[in-house]
């Protein structure tokens, strides 16, 4: 292995940068660098690095002998001034010291390759680092500290004994002993059944974020744009009194109490003849089957008006409001919740009323484990070989057969460590991680 280094944080501007360095052989590269002076392994120091034309600059150092480090290798990290001079001053000296720079997720790699971690672990790293909400950093934590392997491991080893036991039935048989052990259909059904709910507790990045849309609709000129930018926090979409303004879908993200939605403005609803409002127009009424949440946004209540977009929209996910309650008298019996765009009125209840309908639809049911689709896929063929073992035990076929689908349920939960892995499922994984991971 050579040795390679990275910058593990942001190529831009900051108050400090970090390099990693990790592979055998780098202390030489090291003590190049701090020219010699004597250092402390897992202490943190201050030393004056140098590269070709002389001192770099006052870094701090911290030096990691394997494999107690993240890589499983020698390796150290560089805390130097977060200038971009200053950061490429040290690309120089470490290429300059026969160093190598490190392609995206080396570092985690490594550390698979070296056993420090498992393969769904390395692939929770990065879900953690992309997490965009406290769930899914809560999610992809559990994934990478232990929880998902502890139970991997349990439910791994629960096949391993039932097939034992199988293995022992072929074994009698085989020696004309007719007895058979009554309790192994129960015992593999009950495994099955603990397969089932462990994977019904996972859940599928794609599919927790692909819900939280939320269509803004309503007539021309009801405050769709002023209640879209005042959700947002900032003036995003045109407003005007002139009816017919917004024409295009125009989205942003909203971030409310760890919660991430995409919200989007639409085009008010109307009969019209201009070309370019109809298209808009279309648009708002294909993205109302699309969106999870519809907010109809009035200024009173009319009931005919009302009922044309709620038709639209399934009637569970439809939340109506009324806007503009600063100059219009609030009409609380008609609305989920009355507005005012321009002052900001009754915005925490209309957000409160958005969190609690996500919460009671997508994100009712409590999941443990985020996973991606490799996982999935896997997951599948686990209990796909453990319900034809069942399936085998009942109708009592072959006995081979029952301990074939059981080793193979097995051999499931190892490509899910990575006990099997083939080079170019590692390309897959570590292709999408930021260099210096
Ligand atoms: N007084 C008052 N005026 C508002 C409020 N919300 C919006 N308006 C005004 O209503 C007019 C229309 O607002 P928009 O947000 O552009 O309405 P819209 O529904 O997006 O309109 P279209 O895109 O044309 O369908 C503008 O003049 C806004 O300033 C409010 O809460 N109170
Ligand atoms: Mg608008």
């Amino acid at each position: 292995m050579s040795v390679v280094f990275a910058l593990a944080t942001p190529p831009a501007k900051s108050a400090i940068c970090v390099f990693r360095v990790s592979g055998p052989g780098c202390f030489r590269g090291l003590s190049k660098l701090i020219k010699g002076s004597k250092y402390t392994i897992g202490n943190f120091h201050v030393k004056s690095f140098f590269g070709a034309t002389g001192l770099i600059d006052k870094a701090g150092l911290v030096v990691f002998s394997g494999p107690n480090s993240y890589t499983g290798e020698d390796s150290f990290e560089v805390y130097a001034h977060g200038g971009l001079a200053v950061m490429s001053s040290f690309v120089k000296a470490f290429k300059g010291v026969g160093f190598e720079e490190a392609v995206g997720g080396e570092f985690t790699k490594r550390a698979f390759l070296n056993n420090k971690i498992s393969l769904h672990e390395a692939e929770a790293v990065v879900d953690l680092i992309d997490a965009v909400d406290e769930k899914e950093v809560m999610l992809a934590g559990r994934s990478l500290f232990g929880g998902l392997s502890r139970d991997i491991v349990e439910l791994a080893e629960s096949i391993d004994l039932l097939r034992v036991r199988v293995e022992a039935e072929i074994d009698f048989s085989d020696e004309g002993n007719e007895y058979f052990d009554e309790s192994l259909v129960d015992d593999l059904l009950i495994v099955k059944n603990n397969v089932v709910s462990f994977i019904n507790g996972c859940v599928n990045k794609k599919n927790r974020f692909q819900k939280n849309n939320i269509l803004l609709v309503g007539p021309v000129n009801s405050g769709k744009s002023s209640v879209f930018n005042r959700l947002l926090g900032f003036e995003r979409a045109i407003v005007s009194d002139m009816p017919g303004t917004t024409r295009d879908i125009i989205s942003s993200e909203l971030f409310y109490e760890s919660n991430t939605f995409s919200v989007f403005d639409s085009a008010g609803l109307r009969n019209t003849k201009d070309f370019v409002e109809e298209a808009g127009i279309k648009n708002t009424l294909n993205e109302i089957k699309n969106t999870d949440l519809v907010v109809g946004v009035f200024e009173c209540y009319k009931k005919s008006v009302i009922d044309e977009f709620k038709n639209l929209a399934e009637e569970n996910k439809f939340v109506c409001i009324q806007n503009k309650i600063d100059v219009n008298a609030k009409e609380e019996d008609f609305f989920d919740c009355c507005v005012s765009a321009k002052t900001g009125e009754g915005f925490d209840i209309l957000k409160e009323i958005i969190v609690n309908c996500f919460d009671s639809k997508a994100d009712k049911k409590k999941y443990n484990y985020l996973v991606r689709e490799r996982h999935e896929n896997i997951f599948k063929g686990v209990v796909f070989s453990l319900s034809s073992a069942c399936e085998g035990l009942d109708q009592s076929t072959s006995l081979e057969l029952v301990a074939e689908d059981l080793k193979n349920a097995r051999s499931g939960f190892d490509e899910l460590v990575g006990k099997k892995f083939s080079d170019s499922l590692l390309g897959d994984i570590f292709k999408s991680y930021c260099i210096g991971k």
